[in-house]
């Protein structure tokens, strides 16, 4: 599969351009680029605002990435900077995670036991629930409004049996991520959710970004039974992309990035400020909903 490849050559691309798009060669390597787009534009990732057709097409696998610049304003990330600086985040278990990084929230991977959701899954889903409850500064409602405005069918909350996912974790990632990809059909049995989606995209808006590095990548390249033998705890050996290209996108506070989490990915380290995102999965549903969990 390449991003680019969708692209007939009277067709326009996302960037409004019309292009032929030469897939013969290593389609990372951006051979795409027309001579006329400025440097540092990337013809695989879309930029904001966000549209129903770039979440389309990221669905689709004709883009690697969405990103919507100052998504959420300065003052509001810097009211959430200081309400993180007063809570303590909760390790993940390096064993598994190979890398330091921490969380605010409970997440669907992490409560995996036996193939079914460990019922302490819930307490922890209301007990951040009362958390941002209780705060002035809870951004659920930034990004809602934000889906709200480019998808024009209903946008809510996964279930399970009726009951409603927890969505929104807060997750401190500063010295990056191994390579992995986030699948919940393949995690857990393939009718857990209500509604088992028909695409799961990442969605993670940074409330604190590194001065520098951070990058979120993303290959051109899904999981396979066969990967497993690379598997490292929760992620896999890097040779598994070999020497293929990632794309990469560089956040900045605020910003919101969005890819297809089936895609094999991974987090740059960063340096200087802490590196702090919301962070949930948007399943598309056969009825055109996106249903939300983390
Ligand atoms: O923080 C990021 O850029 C991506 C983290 C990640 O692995 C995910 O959202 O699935
Ligand atoms: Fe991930």
């Amino acid at each position: 599969m390449t991003w680019w490849s969708a692209r007939s050559p009277d067709e326009r691309g996302l960037d409004g351009r019309r292009g032929p798009c030469d897939t013969q060669e290593n389609p990372w390597r951006k051979v795409c680029r027309m001579p006329f787009e400025p440097p540092g534009i990337d013809p695989a990732v879309a930029s904001g605002p966000l549209t129903r057709d770039q979440i389309l097409h990221l669905a689709q696998g004709r883009i690697a990435a969405i990103h919507v610049r100052r998504a959420l304003a300065a003052e509001k990330c810097a009211a959430l900077a200081r309400l993180l600086d007063s809570v303590s985040l909760t390790d993940y278990d390096i064993r598994k995670y190979r890398l330091p990084a921490a969380h605010l929230g409970p997440s669907l991977n992490e409560a995996k036991v036996a193939g079914e959701i460990d019922p302490g899954y819930w307490e922890r889903r209301d007990h951040t629930g009362k958390f941002w409850g209780e705060s002035a500064d809870d951004p659920r409602p930034d990004c809602l409004a934000l889906l709200a405005a480019a998808w024009p069918y209903d946008v809510g909350p996964a279930t399970v049996d009726g009951r409603e996912l927890f969505w929104g974790i807060i997750r401190e990632i500063n010295q990056g991520t191994v390579v992995h990809c986030d699948d919940v059909l393949k995690e857990y049995p393939p009718s857990l959710l209500d509604h088992p989606p028909v695409a799961q995209l990442g969605f993670n808006l940074f409330l604190s970004a590194p001065d520098a590095g951070g990058e979120t990548l993303v290959w051109d390249r899904r999981w396979t039974a066969e990967d497993e033998k690379h598997r490292r705890g929760i992620g896999y050996s890097r040779r598994i992309v070999g020497n293929d290209v990632p794309v990469a996108v560089t956040p900045a506070t605020g910003d919101v990035i969005i890819f297809d989490s089936r895609n094999f990915h991974a987090v740059r380290p960063g340096r200087g400020r802490r590196r702090i995102t919301l962070s949930f999965f948007m399943g598309l549903t056969d009825d055109e909903r996106l249903i939300l969990w983390s």
